[in-house]
């Protein structure tokens, strides 16, 4: 899953707009370079990053869901939280959603049972502990493991309840999302008990800090940490990687799945 964050300080037009064509060349190049999925996100959910409004997020996403769905053999995916981006997202051609609020805004899981009916909707439900803005503040927990699958077994019960069927959940433990360096650790090193519950795992470890920390390197200087990550959870059993770098992503993963896959 190749990341693509539609928003202004990622593509600039040189002034505070964003440029479409230069996202749409983004997608083309990920895909090309073996992304089997696409994701779209108009909100920034990094640590510290600020809410932006759902008219907001619908302006800048759509118009791209509509070009990568038309242009691009690949699975699209919408990153929002908002029940609003979720529908327009998915009648602009969206193949899954992907909600690192794991459907808990109001009206999320209403939207995404209708979406039952018309076609199963794949849906991520990733774990967050907090909000964006303050989530990295001392985060604690006493067994973190063990919180994070409870919290996701509970947001697979509230879907079914609602009528999405567990069939279409995957799940995320959320790495970096209010937790610190030693809970996202243990969090990859015991990947393998999420997968165990048969639902298909997502895993962001992307440049994201706990390598930088680790590796004491700014994000573009995370790649190689990035990769290790990257075999590390697939070799827990993660099925979909959120990655930026697609093409050094996929050539770990081919090397991986060939020893995996071996006599
Ligand atoms: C995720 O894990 N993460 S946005 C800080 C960084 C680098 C990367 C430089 N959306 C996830 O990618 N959705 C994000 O430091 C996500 N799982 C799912 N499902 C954060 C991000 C990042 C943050």
């Amino acid at each position: 899953m190749g990341i693509l964050n539609i928003t202004p300080d990622s593509f600039s037009d040189g002034g505070d707009f964003f440029s479409i064509s230069a996202a749409l060349q983004r997608a083309h190049a990920m895909a090309g370079e073996g992304a089997a999925i696409i994701d779209i996100g108009g909100e920034s959910t990094r640590p510290g990053a600020q809410a932006v409004g759902a008219e907001e997020e619908l302006r800048r996403v759509i118009p791209v869901i509509e070009k990568v769905r038309a242009e691009l053999p690949v699975i699209v995916s919408i990153d929002t939280s908002k029940p609003e981006v979720m529908r327009a997202a998915l009648d602009a051609g969206a193949h899954m959603v992907n909600d690192v609020r794991a459907l808990e805004s109001p009206g999320a899981l209403e939207v995404m049972a209708e979406f039952n009916q018309r076609e199963s909707v794949p849906v991520c439900l990733m774990h967050m502990r907090g909000e964006p803005r303050t989530m990295q503040q001392n985060p604690v927990y006493t067994d973190v493991v063990a919180e994070v699958r409870d919290y996701l077994g509970e947001r697979v019960s509230a879907c079914e309840h609602a009528g999405i069927a567990r069939e279409r959940i995957i799940l995320d433990p959320g790495f970096g999302f209010g937790k610190t360096i030693a809970h996202n650790l243990a969090l990859l090193k015991h990947l393998a008990q999420f997968s165990r519950s048969g639902m298909p795992v997502l895993a962001g470890l992307s440049r994201k800090s706990m390598l930088g920390e680790l590796l004491d390197a700014p994000p573009q200087h995370r790649l190689y940490g990035s990769l290790a990550a990257a075999v590390l959870a697939a070799e827990r059993g993660a099925r979909i990687l959120r990655v930026h770098d697609v093409r050094a992503t996929v050539e770990a993963l081919k090397i991986y799945s060939a020893v995996e896959y071996a006599n």
